[in-house]
């Protein structure tokens, strides 16, 4: 009898263990697999008590903001120069041009779409004001516009066709306001001009659905009354920021900084993490806010060759993960002239370029003018249809992948197999939403371990991967990426391979981030290895591939 009791409550304690267990673990199950976080991780700053390697340390622990991911993972993006300029054949008008010359015969944003798509561009930047003032929305607060223009009788809008097309086809969109006004009457009169300037920033962000990056160049000439603008730019920024919250600023703003050229090609060593200038009373006050920078920014020489070595952030006072954007045009002008028309890029030079910006840790925003038709030209559109189709049979086949790894070490759940998957486009964590309104809060923040990447152990000294590709393989391309959701801090590494039994070097460089991409003569081998000679930080590697360049 005691025996049929005790088992009865063994088996109710085994159930009740059972049902408990299961819960837990079904809870597990649902917990999303993604840990989020708001709290700001793009900056960070230094303390006077920190020694070099305190501020190495510091620098690796920066990372992008989800908004910046979103941005470095578009990779290719698209510029539209189109106004004024476009129907005076001038690259920089006078503000004094009469709006009846605006006139485009037959305007077709869908088609600009079509072609910056087909040559795997995702978003597109639109220049809804250029220097000259006028602008290509009916703005309240100007007759200096289309609304002035004999353009579909006063009533047309280029920026709502525009936004329009890209949502409808699923690239994101971008505006580029002009701050300086060469026809704003009230230009120079500080005040009154940056009230305006928001006032033109409120009706872009908030009549034309989610707009992906703002775009501020510095200039700031003359106004008509011979006064000098000062303008307001952490007011600027409070307006974006509460309008369009997922936006990224580039320029003149602590988003996203200038590579520093208009060639196309970025640097060899290109450090994504800064010294950012803070005024010492601001810096503490600052740094709890999602913003960190607004209020403190400051531009300083984005020319130099060497933005964030150990020597550059040693004596900083504080850092910021502050991302190259590669600008150049297709044509030697950024507006349409027909005397270009022949000058247009070839696919060979495009590619050329986006090896040396995309495959140099940087985003290729590169300009496509359309013409006085209003549409972007046929020379233009067979050029980036070359470009696509040579990026596209370059990295359709991955001699990595599936190779069979071997590593000096591998940290827990981060194995060197999760390198070589096969695909070199990752899906997008912090995709732009095409759904996404204006005003909705930013995407959650992703962290590093949501991500498959390889990492050693931390034991120190230099580490490395050795992949078995199965047979001989004849390459002349690589591609290495590491996982920036846990920061950059790869600053030296070599690639090898394998011929007969000796290890011969096939390329070596520095920075890698977001994305590394390296030609060399064609080499042929049956194993490869990659040594991560120096680093920041454990490296964390996401992506290792070899290709072919194709023709
Ligand atoms: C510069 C402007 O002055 C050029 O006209 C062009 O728009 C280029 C992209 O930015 O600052």
């Amino acid at each position: 009898m005691i025996a049929k009791r005790t088992s009865v409550i063994v088996l109710l304690f085994v159930l009740i263990a059972v049902v408990v267990g299961l819960t837990f673990f079904f809870k597990q199950q649902q917990k999303p697999p993604v840990k989020t976080s708001t709290a700001p991780r793009n900056f960070v700053l230094i303390a006077l008590g920190d020694d070099a390697s305190a501020v190495v340390r510091k620098a690796a622990s920066v990372a992008p903001s989800p908004a910046q991911m979103a941005w470095q993972e578009r990779e290719l993006i698209a510029f539209a120069h189109f106004g004024m300029n476009t129907f005076t054949d001038r690259e920089w008008g006078q503000g004094t041009e009469d709006p009846k010359l605006f006139n485009p015969t037959d305007f077709d944003a869908r088609q600009w779409v079509r072609a910056i798509k087909d040559g795997g561009m995702k978003m597109l930047i639109l220049t809804a004001k250029h220097h000259d003032g006028f602008c290509l929305w009916p703005s309240a607060l100007t007759t200096h516009s289309v609304k002035s223009s004999p353009w579909r009788g006063g009533r047309g809008d280029i920026v709502a066709e525009v936004s329009a097309a890209c949502r409808e086809e699923g690239l994101a969109f971008g505006i580029y306001l002009s701050p300086w006004d060469r026809h704003e009457p009230s230009y120079g009169d500080s005040p009154r001009y940056n009230e305006h300037f928001r006032g033109q920033l409120r009706e872009l962000l908030t009549n034309y659905g989610p707009v992906a990056e703002v775009w501020f160049d510095g200039a700031n000439g003359e106004g008509p009354n011979g006064k000098k603008q000062v303008y307001d730019w952490p007011s600027y920024y409070k307006v974006i920021r509460e309008l369009q919250p997922r936006a990224v600023i580039f320029g003149m703003a602590p988003d996203i900084r200038w590579v520093g050229t208009e060639s196309g090609y970025g640097r060899e060593t290109e450090w994504s993490v800064v010294p950012a200038e803070v005024q010492d009373s601001a810096a503490n006050a600052v740094s709890s806010q999602q913003h960190p920078l607004d209020a403190a920014f400051t531009p300083k020489d984005l020319m130099n060759d060497d933005l964030g070595s150990r020597a550059k952030i040693a004596a900083a006072k504080a850092l910021a993960w502050y991302p190259a954007e590669t600008d150049v045009s297709i044509r030697p002008g950024w507006f349409y002239h027909v005397k270009e028309d022949a000058q247009v890029k070839t696919p060979e030079k495009l590619v050329e370029i986006y090896f040396s910006s995309v495959g140099r840790n940087g985003v290729l925003l590169l300009n496509i003018p359309p013409d006085k038709r209003g549409r972007i030209t046929d020379f233009d559109v067979a050029a980036l249809r070359g470009m696509r189709r040579i990026l596209d049979d370059t990295f359709k086949v991955d001699f990595a992948a599936g190779a069979k790894t071997s590593a000096s070490s591998e940290a827990d759940g981060h194995p060197a197999a999760a390198l070589v998957r096969g695909s070199y486009a990752r899906p997008s964590t912090a995709e732009n939403d095409p759904q996404a309104k204006p005003g909705d809060p930013p995407a959650a923040a992703v962290e590093g371990d949501a991500r498959t990447y390889w990492s050693p152990k931390e034991d120190g000294g230099p580490s490395w991967i050795e992949f078995d590709l199965g047979g001989d393989r004849t390459f002349d391309c690589a591609m290495f990426q590491e996982n920036i959701a846990l920061g950059q801090h790869v600053d030296e590494f070599k690639l090898e391979g394998l011929s007969g039994s000796e290890w011969k070097e096939i390329a070596k460089g520095t920075t890698i981030g977001y994305k590394r991409l390296l030609r060399f003569p064609e080499v042929t081998a049956a194993r490869v290895r990659l040594t991560i000679a120096g680093t920041r930080a454990i490296p964390a590697l996401s992506h290792f591939g070899l290709y072919r360049m194709a023709k």
